[in-house]
């Protein structure tokens, strides 16, 4: 019902443009789509700077900053809704540490990436922030509300 999916927690996972470019897009959603978590937006986007200095606006005092937002909005990267009971959490750990050579192994960032600069994706670190971040990324109409019909595992 609408109102049920109005509870449900949502974390924005985005791919960044190093993941974009290294032909990782399908390697990382598979791991979210397996874990069992709903699709509920998706798209291939060109960020501008203001957003990506929003989208980190509580990094800004940091001495990466300036190289961060660049990064990110070096090429394309792929914005993601996914939803489900504990979503924000457990991306966090499909995800790994932010420092790749940090991230156990079976972490996306663990298997695929080496540099903290170039950590291949993004989640949210808070129920709050995951909603912020979707308004932030995503249009009203680019959301569907549609339910798996494979819901028994996510309820
Ligand atoms: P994210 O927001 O991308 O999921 O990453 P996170 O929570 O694991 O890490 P956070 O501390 O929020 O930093 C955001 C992103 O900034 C880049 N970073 N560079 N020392 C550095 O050069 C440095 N530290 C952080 C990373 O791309 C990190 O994911």
């Amino acid at each position: 019902s609408l109102h049920k999916s109005q509870e449900v927690e949502q974390t924005y996972i985005m791919i960044k443009p190093d993941g974009v470019q290294r032909g990782l897009v399908g390697e990382i959603i598979s791991r979210f789509e397996k874990k069992g978590f709903l699709l509920k937006g998706l798209k291939l986007f060109q960020c501008s700077k203001d957003l990506a200095q929003e989208h980190y606006k509580d990094l800004k005092d940091k001495p990466f900053f300036p190289k961060l937002t660049d990064y990110i909005t070096s090429g394309p990267v792929v914005c993601m809704a996914w939803e489900g009971d504990g979503a924000v959490a457990s991306a966090r750990k499909l995800i790994g540490a932010t420092n790749p050579l940090q991230a156990e192994p079976g972490t996306i960032r663990g298997d695929l990436a080496v540099q903290t600069g170039r950590n291949v994706v993004h989640g949210s670190d808070s129920p709050d922030n995951g909603k912020r971040e979707i308004a932030l990324w995503f249009k009203e109409g680019e959301l569907c509300q549609w339910e798996s019909v494979q819901t028994p595992w996510l309820t």
